[in-house]
């Protein structure tokens, strides 16, 4: 039946989907459709039933329809789904981000990361009154058009364009620099002086599969772009409220300008942010110069499934993290126990519950050393798990999540059937 709902949707959906990645060009066959979630389980049009280690790419740290969360959001929605005007709510969720984040003074709520990260940049742009922007290559933050850049050859030059569409002009002052090397970027802002408004970077990477950021680095990054007078931005959309309550910059003790956010803080309805001290956060219009604004911001549906998700983040916060770190790494370990056993070529990255097996003998610590993945034999083992129902992310470059809905069997499950996947990559 999926391939029939396929068939229908991409006559009238560009490839069938809203969302690139959901047409699994990256690992091949069929993408099911999904009717409905419950708990660490989706359910597929056809009747097949999944382990879920997508979770929606990050958001449903607490599985699918929490019932808090969907009562939250039918409470709601009895009132009514949206005013365009001030709700209580918004303050309510603002109080928990600030909670959580303290260097945070004022945050303003968007509808997606990538509307948090395209604001973040303006601001910072507006707040030092300087155009270049750096990010890093593997890094994604989401479509706006300044961040769609591929790395250029060599270091500390321009980015090319990452995507059809964007004119070179659109992504002439934004740099493209190798992860995980601090030369790059005293280079860059040795060529570039007094003239980069912002680093954007997300603090453990999650789009070019888990790439965690080495000892000393973020510190590094916090140290250059301080003495540069150059605005750090963390991005957490996918970190934030994940590695911990205060996402990586509790992690590791490393304090951005910036932070953007997404993901969990819409407990699975669209929610971004981008927030700050007050200093910085006060250009905001309608305060101050820099113009951002949204139809759907604040949602009072978005912002009753966030709450619900973060408050009861915050209430369970000291057993939820110590355990999503235990479960993710009996399930980390043991899928990598069952390729050595099988003597497949696997290497992982983990940080709490957010991981990657790459078919790579590693470590990947950056772009290139991810690239060098066998995305063929990805691709194998992608397949295997899923007919034998396992859901993983459709990419060698995604970040798997666990959510507090995994159990146990689901572990054990996951591990035995990993086992029969490594057989047949051999095959
Ligand atoms: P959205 O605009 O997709 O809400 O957020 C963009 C974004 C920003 N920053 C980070 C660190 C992100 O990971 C994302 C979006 N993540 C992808 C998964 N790699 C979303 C999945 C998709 O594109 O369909």
């Amino acid at each position: 039946i999926s391939r029939k709902l396929q068939q229908r949707a991409e006559q009238m959906i560009p490839g069938g989907v809203n969302s690139p990645v959901r047409a699994f060009r990256a690992v091949g066959g069929d993408a099911p459709f999904i009717l409905r979630g419950q708990g660490s389980h989706i359910f597929d049009a056809d009747g097949n039933e999944y382990i879920d280690y997508v979770g929606s790419w990050g958001p449903l740290i607490l599985g699918h329809a929490p019932s808090k969360v969907i009562e939250a959001i039918m409470d709601a929605a009895c009132n009514g789904t949206s005013f365009g005007a001030s709700t209580p709510a918004e303050a309510d969720l603002a109080e928990i981000v600030l909670s959580a984040f303290p260097h945070i003074q004022k945050v303003r709520f968007v509808s997606s990361g990538t509307e948090a990260t395209m604001s973040a940049i303006r601001l910072a742009r507006a707040y030092t009154k300087r155009k270049y922007i750096v990010k890093f290559e593997g890094c994604y933050h989401g479509h706006a058009d300044a961040l769609l850049v591929k790395a250029g050859s060599g270091i500390a030059t321009l980015g090319i364009p990452g995507s059809a569409g964007v004119p070179e002009e659109f992504i002439q002052f934004t740099l493209a620099l190798p992860f995980n090397d601090t030369d790059a970027l005293e280079h860059a802002f040795k060529k570039y002086k007094h003239e980069i408004a912002c680093v954007i970077v997300e603090p453990v990477v999650g789009n070019m599969g888990c790439v965690p950021a080495p000892g000393g680095y973020l510190a590094a990054l916090r140290l250059i772009t301080q003495r540069e007078k150059s605005v750090l931005i963390f991005d957490e959309v996918m970190t934030g409220f994940r590695l911990a309550f205060g996402g990586a910059q509790e992690l590791y003790g490393v304090v951005p300008d910036l932070t953007t956010m997404g993901k969990i803080i819409g407990g699975g309805l669209p929610v971004g942010a981008y927030g700050g001290p007050s200093e910085i956060m006060n250009l905001v219009a309608p305060l101050g110069p820099m113009y951002q604004a949204g139809t759907l911001s604040g949602n009072p549906l978005a912002m009753a499934a966030g709450l619900a998700t973060l408050r009861h983040l915050r209430e369970h916060k000291q057993e939820i993290y110590p355990r999503l770190d235990k479960l993710s790494g009996e399930l980390v370990d043991g899928v990598a126990a069952a390729a050595k056993d099988a003597g497949v070529t696997l290497c992982h990255n983990r940080v709490g519950s957010m991981f990657t097996w790459f078919f790579t003998p590693g470590p990947v610590t950056d772009w290139d050393s991810a690239a060098k993945s066998d995305t063929e034999s990805f691709g194998r083992f992608f397949r295997t798990m899923l007919d034998n129902g396992v859901y993983l992310p459709p990419s060698q470059f995604e970040a798997a999540f666990l959510g507090t809905a995994h159990t146990e069997e689901d572990i054990q499950r996951t591990i035995d059937v990993a086992k029969q996947a490594f057989a047949s990559v051999h095959a």
